[in-house]
């Protein structure tokens, strides 16, 4: 059995529901892990930079034996694969993979922070995990419910395929 870890996707250009449902396949093909879950997909404002399209969001479980080094490799080989590019913080973006929780895990590196320290303040990352998990207990954090209950439910809508 390898480690449960929570991975959240993002993209607002080139089809983004296109682009979310090509990468919950990407993730399901990664070696060493497999895709145990995955949440609706969720449409939301740009958070950060305002002058961007709306955001589709989603977060999958997975069950994965990559150490979170190789886990972050294999999630920006399938960035590259969807042409993402990096032009400044917040840009618009056909995708984004950010780790979210590698088990209980914590690491506090230059490239990589477990949990993602941020995830709390976002109802497009809250709202999917939550539906994948609704007794979760965010490390430093705390419980789910709680988080999800200081969050604006407009703010992330779930939407239907
Ligand atoms: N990602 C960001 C910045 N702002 N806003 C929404 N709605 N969804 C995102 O995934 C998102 C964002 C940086 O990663
Ligand atoms: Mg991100
Ligand atoms: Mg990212």
């Amino acid at each position: 059995m390898g480690t449960l870890a929570y991975i959240a996707i993002g993209s607002n250009l080139v089809n983004p529901i296109n682009q979310v449902l090509t990468a919950f396949n990407e993730i399901g093909m990664m070696p060493k892990t497999n895709l145990v879950k995955k949440s609706s997909c969720y449409s939301s404002p740009p958070l950060g930079y305002k002058d961007q399209p709306d955001f589709i969001n989603a977060v999958v479980l997975i069950e994965t034996e990559l150490s979170p080094r190789e886990l972050l490799f294999e999630l920006q080989m399938i960035e590259h694969f969807h042409k993402r590019e990096r032009s400044f913080p917040n840009a618009p973006r056909t995708i984004d993979l950010d780790i979210l929780l590698y088990g209980d895990t914590r690491i506090n590196s230059p490239e990589l922070t477990i949990p993602h320290p941020r995830m709390h303040e976002r109802a497009f990352v809250i709202f999917p995990l939550q539906e994948i998990d609704g007794n979760i207990t965010i490390p430093l954090i705390g419980d789910i419910a709680k988080i999800a209950k200081e969050l604006d439910p407009d703010i992330a809508r779930r939407i239907t395929l």
